[in-house]
């Protein structure tokens, strides 16, 4: 894992876009973002028994498994949004990068490789990329139901329920 701000410069989002700017574990976990580093699946049965994930599934994000739609998966995983629960993956093989919103609402980029596991809070603004090389293998992990519908960045979002929890609890 490596954490530093984004260079907001224009350029492809699979591009490293390091502003040399590092960011630490503790700054992350200010924010409510966690993140372990998990050698063995021993380990993530552990943790998810601790948290209480129930179920896990496994997503290959590339062009070989995706085909002609990897292109627009790409795209709309870039689209900043929330989640109304825990987004937790377990990196199993390549690399790729989640950018989460800090409390001065500037991108910090977080990059993951295999063995990282990273667990973002319900409600914070986040997205994902691929890298350069176009290939990430992980495990989604969720408690009950997977509820992975996004929820777009807008104003509206100001007054839903497990956004006003995160803002009360982090910013
Ligand atoms: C997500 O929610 O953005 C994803 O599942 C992306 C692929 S997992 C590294
Ligand atoms: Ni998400």
């Amino acid at each position: 894992m490596k954490a530093y701000f984004y260079d907001n410069l224009p350029g492809d989002q699979r591009l490293p876009h390091d502003s040399g700017k590092a960011v630490s574990a503790d700054d992350l976990s200010s924010v409510g973002v966690l993140y372990y580093h998990i050698g063995d699946l021993e380990g993530v049965n552990k943790l998810a028994a601790d948290r209480g994930y129930k179920n896990r599934d496994e997503i290959t994000v590339s062009p070989e498994n995706m085909g002609d739609v990897y292109e627009t998966k790409v795209k709309s995983f870039f689209e900043e949004h929330l989640h109304e629960d825990e987004e937790i993956r377990y990196i199993r093989d390549g690399q790729g990068y989640f950018d989460v919103r800090n409390k001065g609402d500037q991108w910090v980029r977080i990059q993951l490789e295999k063995d990282d596991l990273i667990i973002l809070p319900a409600g914070i603004y986040h997205r994902f990329t691929t890298d350069e090389s176009n290939y990430i293998q992980a495990m989604r992990l969720f408690k009950e139901e997977p509820k992975w519908t996004p929820l777009n960045r807008s104003g509206e979002l100001d007054t839903n329920p497990y956004r006003k929890e995160y803002v009360s609890q982090f910013l």
